[in-house]
């Protein structure tokens, strides 16, 4: 690369995120626009599952699409611009990962190993490959690291507020080493109040084998001419410090540096104290952090006397460097406007947006299930019944035992008709035609309509009105007549008076028995009267006997106001009844027909009459173009 060994990154470095890390990748788009980078620092992703695809994320307030690889092979190929890899892979597969990475390492220049609990046979292998091939490893076990203004590697720096608030997007002069994420960004606070910020700072890690260690990094820092002064955040465990110790001594750090090692407290426990990371026990004196300060102090590294003092000791080597003028002050810049994802915002309570749609009747979001705000273990605990389910969805509210049972009654005595009704006809026709059960349902469903199953809400409107406008049930019939109008709910094609419909019967005894009032029903009764008169198929049918006395149910259980009734019939809810019904049916029929295996149906030619005698012979309208 083009890139000097001191700096693996800078404002046009690119890499890949080997893992689905959406959120991690995110976070690094978010921050390269904050730093305003013209292109993300992330070029793809790299998933051996899954397959080649495409993934989208934010550019700002603007969406970009990232591809994923399978292979590190075909990323590489695709993106030579690509020098750095981020590897998300679990501590089981990041070795043979990190070997598959490190055969490209003409491209691939730095890898950094999130990883915890990476077996430290694997991490010494890895470490002194990637020595040998001159690729630097930060991790494993560490979130990475940072350099503002320029690259951010997987979660480093934390969330954005967090990147805005220690002025990450912009570069300040000072590098730190630490080991651990969290000390990070208490670093990057640290060096954002008291310095003019971050310059690049990397956590190695708190395993026992980083494979870069504090030495490594200082080393670039020392050799970068943009970085002034250096942090060391060392702890209890290691020897690593006198690394650095050494080159101070010998002259090879010559920039001013500040350095505390964490667990100067383990000498108050009797027992050895082993911190949060793997290699933060002291096998030794020389191991303890009270040796390590001491030592570095004698080196002329500058030292506070306690942790608390380390943003004093920082500052004031700061300040020194600025006097000297070896630090010039720039200009600060406008902390970036960072677009806030939505549902953050939301959550946030930062934004309202209007809801595209609106539902009153169930709600499954919290812990149970709601029918019309019901639960449903209080639906089955106080049995409520089919009836009481459909008077909870259909009309949110609980309807009285009489009003539910009826609902029941109307569903079981419409489930069939037999398999001659036109909708069981054409659900067995589908059937038969190799069709699936809800395509089969379906066919029948849609058959149903003004002449069959579906005169119920014309029905209810019709009576209603006619009573309602005082007409005597003669003259409904007359004017239904004289306006050529067949009424909805009269006739049938083989029922009769001499043959009456059973089920209407059923019904009528119910209602007259249950019902505390059904003066639609007598109504319409009177209605058939006159038309039986005329001719005997003409009967109150199933259809017009059920709608006149759910009309009768809406207007006068006391459950409904009377435009709440008026609604009800003029929305469609009536039909919804022989549907529901006859759904039962239909899809019995379905099973029958591919219980019985029953072939294709093909309808005897024989009867149907095709007359094609008033088609006259086809005629030429004019010269045929050429
Ligand atoms: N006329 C049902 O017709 C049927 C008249 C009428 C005044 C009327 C017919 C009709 C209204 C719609 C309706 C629901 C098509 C029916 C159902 C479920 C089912 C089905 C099953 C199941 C029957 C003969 C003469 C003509 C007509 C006159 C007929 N209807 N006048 N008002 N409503 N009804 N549908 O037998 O002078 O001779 O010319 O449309 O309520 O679907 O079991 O099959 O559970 O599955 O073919 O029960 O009534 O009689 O049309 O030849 O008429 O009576 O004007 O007079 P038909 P048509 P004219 S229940």
């Amino acid at each position: 690369g083009t890139r000097a060994a001191y700096s693996p990154f800078d404002a046009t470095t690119r890499s890949f995120v080997y893992g689905l890390q959406p959120r991690a990748i995110q976070g690094m788009l978010d921050f390269d626009y904050s730093c305003g980078r013209k292109t993300p620092s992330v070029a793809a992703m790299i998933y051996p599952f899954g397959g080649h695809h495409i993934q989208k994320f934010y550019w700002g307030t603007k969406e970009t699409l990232l591809p994923v690889y399978t292979s590190i092979d075909e990323a590489v190929g695709k993106h030579p611009d690509v020098d750095v890899v981020v590897n998300f892979a679990s501590s089981r597969s990041v070795y043979a990962s990190t070997l598959d990475i490190l055969k490209f390492s003409a491209q691939i220049r730095s890898i950094a190993i999130i990883a915890e609990g990476v077996p430290e046979r694997h991490a010494r292998e890895l470490l002194w490959r990637a020595q040998d091939l001159g690729v630097l490893v930060i991790g494993p076990a560490t979130v990475g690291g940072i350099k503002p203004g320029c690259f951010r590697i997987g979660n480093s720096g934390g969330m954005m507020d967090n990147i805005i608030a220690s002025k990450l997007y912009r570069a300040g002069c000072v590098g730190y080493v630490s080991k651990s994420g969290g000390m990070s960004n208490e670093l990057n606070n640290i060096l954002s109040l008291v310095t003019n910020g971050t310059y690049e700072g990397i956590a190695i890690g708190g395993d026992r084998y980083p494979g870069s260690t504090f030495i490594d990094h200082l080393l670039r820092y020392e050799a970068d001419p943009q970085c002034k002064m250096l942090v060391l955040l060392g702890e209890v465990g290691g020897v690593e410090e006198y690394r650095v110790i050494e080159a101070v001594k010998t002259g090879r750090i010559t920039k001013p540096i500040v350095a505390w090692a964490i667990g100067t407290c383990a000498k108050m426990f009797t027992t050895d104290v082993q911190f949060g990371h793997a290699g933060s026990m002291a096998d030794s004196e020389m191991e303890t952090a009270d040796a390590k300060n001491k030592a570095m102090r004698a080196a002329g590294i500058i030292v506070p006397d306690t942790f608390e003092e380390l943003p004093n000791a920082i500052q004031t080597t700061y300040e020194d460097l600025v006097k000297r003028g070896v630090v010039v002050v720039k200009a600060e810049m406008e902390p970036p406007v960072i677009p806030m994802d939505y549902k953050w915002a939301q959550e946030l309570g930062l934004i309202r947006k209007p809801a595209a749609f609106i539902s009153t009747i169930s709600d499954e979001r919290g812990q149970e299930l709601l029918y019309a705000g019901m639960r449903i273990s209080d639906v089955f605990k106080e049995d409520i019944g089919l009836g009481g389910v459909v008077s909870l969805l259909w009309f949110k509210r609980r309807l009285p035992p009489w009003a539910t049972k009826f609902i029941e009654m109307v569903l079981m005595l419409t489930a069939d008709h037999g398999p001659a009704v036109s909708g069981a006809m054409n659900t067995i026709v589908a059937s038969r035609a190799g069709k699936d059960l809800i395509s089969s349902l379906a066919s029948g469903l849609l058959t149903i309509g003004s002449r069959f199953g579906g005169a119920l809400d014309e029905a209810a409107s019709m009576f209603s009105q006619a009573r309602d406008t005082g007409l005597t049930p003669r003259e409904f019939v007359d004017n239904s007549r004289k306006a050529n109008k067949l009424i909805s709910g009269i006739g049938h094609k083989i029922k009769s008076v001499n043959n009456p419909d059973l089920r209407v019967e059923l019904v009528k005894e119910y209602v007259r028995k249950n019902f505390p009032s059904h003066s639609l029903l007598d109504y319409a009764l009177a209605v058939e009267k006159v038309t039986t008169a005329k001719k005997d198929t003409l009967i109150l049918n199933v259809d017009g006997c059920i709608a006149v006395c759910f009309v009768d149910l809406l207007r006068d259980s006391g459950a409904f106001t009377a435009e709440e009734a008026d609604e009800y019939i003029k929305i469609g809810t009536l039909n919804g009844l022989f549907v529901l019904g006859r759904s039962i049916g239909f899809i019995g029929h379905h099973l029958d027909q591919k219980r019985l295996r029953a072939p294709l149906y093909r309808h005897p030619a024989d009867d149907i009459f095709i007359n094609m005698a008033d088609v006259s012979q086809p005629r030429v309208l004019g010269r045929m173009q050429q």
